[in-house]
This record gives structure tokens, sequence and C-alpha cells, in this order.
């Protein structure tokens, strides 16, 4: 059932243990938001636990590691920045009670749920919610929830950067977050190895459609070239977007289960989402993702050909 902030805030006072579940392969928004709802909710005397099916990325260690794990008996679910039970990955068994998301299409049926469809960050929506249950918002959760909203909105310039977005984030600042660190760290600086990536990223490079559909491939052997972790990856995707001529990037990264995962940026009005959509998968109107059950060079071919159809009027210059 679709709830209100304030029915949300309600409902999650009622309760008193929670388990929170963020995303495979997790990004900044899904573990700022998660480790700051639970801060808020242990700050009103709540039990709670954090969790997920891959540990949180070293980027993010810092903050989370300062944060305390309850010890929970008889928990209720709650999944956060998460737009399907497959994306839960081994906690896809549960019964969710809550779901809190900002993607489209989210398929979790939570008895409780509350989907701001293209809000830049789910910590926007988590810190709607802290205040409505009258959490104080500490240094440590504004760092989250900034941390959060940098990643998410790549520094704020992502179509779905709204005035939310900004009031958070000058809400956030008010209240201590260390904007110029969580940028610089999560945005500006490059490791050796992620600009490694970066240069095989583009020596993968594909032209088609007057160069204006991009394909990238990044495979297990250039993780393992350039010696960095998928997980210190996050934003990579984005690369592609770059190049000014292109209307559709995809960015295939290969999985260690032989699949592949095909990351779609569009620009105009070109839906990233109903692209994915073809392929079982989904996410916002410029960005959005789908794995396809086959090795990267495959994927890109089917992925070149679903793209064609999305741009052929554009092509024609009929648009
Ligand atoms: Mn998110």
């Amino acid at each position: 059932m679709d709830v209100t902030i304030g029915e949300m805030a309600e409902k999650l006072r009622s309760y008193d243990e929670f388990v929170i579940v963020y995303h495979i392969r997790p990004d900044g928004d899904c573990i700022g938001s998660s480790f700051a709802l639970a801060l808020g909710l242990q700050s009103l005397g709540k039990k709670c636990a954090v969790t997920g099916r891959d540990p949180v990325p070293n980027i993010h260690r810092p903050m989370t590691d300062a944060s305390m794990q309850d010890d929970v008996t008889e928990p209720v679910y709650i999944s956060v920045d998460t737009v399907s039970l497959i994306r839960t990955g081994n906690y896809s068994d549960r019964h969710f009670t809550f779901c809190i998301d900002h993607h489209r299409n989210n398929s979790i049926e939570a008895d409780y749920r509350y989907v701001e469809e293209d809000c830049g960050a789910c910590s926007e929506i988590i810190f709607k919610l802290l205040r409505e249950m009258d959490v104080t918002i500490t240094k440590q959760i504004a760092d989250l929830l900034y941390t959060a909203l940098v990643t998410d909105t790549r520094c704020f310039q992502t179509a779905d950067t709204s005035v939310q977005t900004f009031e958070t984030a000058a809400a956030l600042k008010k209240l201590g977050a260390d904007t110029f660190n969580i940028s610089r760290k999560n945005i500006f600086v490059k490791s050796a190895g992620r600009r490694i990536i970066e240069e095989l990223l583009k020596e993968s490079l594909h032209f088609s459609c007057k160069g204006r559909l991009m394909t990238g491939i990044i495979t297990l052997d250039d993780l393992k070239t350039a010696d960095i972790a998928d997980s210190e990856l996050e934003g990579i995707n984005s690369y592609i977007e770059q190049y000014e001529e292109m209307l559709i990037g995809v960015t295939v990264r290969e999985l260690p289960d032989g699949r592949s995962r095909c990351s779609v940026r569009t620009s105009g009005d070109i839906s990233a989402n109903d692209i994915c959509a073809v392929h079982g998968g989904g996410g916002h109107y410029h960005a959005a993702v789908c794995e396809l059950d086959c090795r990267p060079e495959a994927a890109r071919a089917v992925m070149e050909e679903t793209c064609k159809g999305f741009l052929k009027s554009d092509i024609e210059g009929n648009k």
C-alpha cells in the first residue's frame, strides 16, 4: 500500500526492531540512506541492523564503521533505494513491511511503500522522513545523507536534480555535513586504478548512428589489470555522457556469473528506462540498467540493436 511520508513515519514508530536492506552492488545512495535511517531509528530507541548481499564499498566504510549494528530477534524488513526484489539479492524471500525508494516501476510489494519517482537521490526522502519523525540530525547522519545525494546526482548534474535536492543539500550543510571533502572524495579525485579503467573503457568504445549511439565495455580482466574492485567504480557508467554527440550511451560490465550488466544513459527525450524495460530492467528516465544472460560482446550487440530502435526517428531527422 502506498502511504504518505507522514503515514510512513507513524508506521515506523509503531515497530521496535528493523532490518534495513540495501541493494546488491551497493552505491553511495543506498549505503548513505540505509545507515542514516538506521541511526535515526536508533536515536528513537529502536533496534536496527543494516545489511545487504554485498559488503559496504571501502570508500564508504569510514562513515558506516562508526555506526552500531543492534542484535534483532523479531525484526520487520525495510528495503531502501531498491527497485525490485531481485535487487535485494539473498533477501528476496523476505517479507518487506516497508519500502522506501525513488526508482520508476518499483515492484516491491511492501505493506507500506513510499516511492517518489525521479527524485534526485533516495536520501532526500530519508531526510524528509527523519524530520517527520523528529529525529535530531547529527553530523554523522548529515554526512551519510549528503554522500548519498552527491553520489546519486553526480554532484548535482543529473536531470532529476531538483529544488528539493538543493534544499536538502543546503539543510545538510547547515547541519554540519562535510560537503567539500565528501564531493572531493566521491566525485573529483580519481585513484590510479580508476584512471586505468577509464582509459580501457575509452579504448573499447564503439560509435554508431553518426556517433549518437555509443557503447563501451568493462571486463573482469580490465578490473584485474587496473587492480581495482568493481565496487570502487561508482559513477563509471556516466563516463560515456561526457561525449557531446551521445544520445544513447551503454556501458556493459562483465559480471562474475557470466552475465552482463548494461547501464544505459540517454539525453534529450529518449527514455533509458524504456530501453532497459525491453530486457526486463529499468531505473530512471535518463539512467537505467538491465542485465543480459550473455558475455559483454554479445550484450553490446543486443543493446546496439535495441537502442537503434529508439534512435531511428532522430537519425532520420524527424525529431
Ligand atoms: Mn538511488
